[in-house]
């Protein structure tokens, strides 16, 4: 299934997104050992960090009052307000011990701006400020991506439908990934990916 024009986008598979961590997913830590063995089967492998500055405006401890998973208005549209997470230079930031880091050709880091949230990989939640990434991918010629990693509805999702909108062939191993599942968000967010003709595999 694999081809040298096709990149491997592992998102997110850092301390805080598995289970003991600050955002735990559940069974986030399972996806490692099959990430690492398809790591040597594409052209790239491209690594995103959630990487927030302590203090971030999509941290429900720097809203008073506000509970974590409660829903916020930014000047840019709603947010959910999240625990305190992927804090830069933590140990919660860092990547899973076991997860490889020498295949990586690219680390892309997200959601560093204080007063913006960034799930995907390509475009900040203003919809707007790109991350660099598509730039990246086309100046190397890639048109095709596989998507793995956390969370399933959240970044790994809003990654898939920005790169479906900007024409990449587009499939999610959704067995290499693991979803929060937050009011629904799981089967929300795979409707609109199937929408969209992100392809959902599961192995
Ligand atoms: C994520 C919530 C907040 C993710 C990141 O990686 O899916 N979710 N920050
Ligand atoms: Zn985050």
């Amino acid at each position: 299934m694999t081809a040298a024009k096709t990149a491997l986008i592992v998102i997110d598979v850092q301390n805080d997104f598995c289970p003991g961590g600050a955002l735990a997913v559940a069974g986030g830590d399972q996806i490692v050992p099959g990430i690492n063995a398809l790591m040597d089967d594409f052209g790239a492998v491209i690594l995103t960090q959630d990487w927030h500055p302590a203090g971030h405006s999509s941290f429900a401890s720097s809203h008073a009052g506000a509970d974590p998973f409660s829903l916020t208005d930014m000047p840019y549209g709603p947010q959910v307000l999240w625990p305190d997470h992927c804090v830069q230079g933590s140990a919660g930031a860092a990547f899973h011990a076991d997860l490889r880091l020498d295949p990586a050709d690219l680390i892309l880091r997200k959601g560093y701006r204080p007063a913006i949230d960034s799930y995907s990989a390509f475009f900040e939640n203003d919809r707007k400020t790109p991350t660099g990434l598509h730039g990246y991918l086309q100046d190397r010629g890639f048109n095709s991506l596989v998507l793995t990693g956390l969370a399933t509805d959240f970044c790994v999702a809003y990654s898939a439908l920005d790169a479906a909108a900007l024409g990449y062939a587009v499939t999610l191993r959704l067995d290499l990934c693991r979803a929060i599942d937050m009011d629904g968000s799981l089967a929300a967010m795979t409707a609109q990916m199937t929408a969209k003709g992100v392809t959902l595999i599961s192995s």
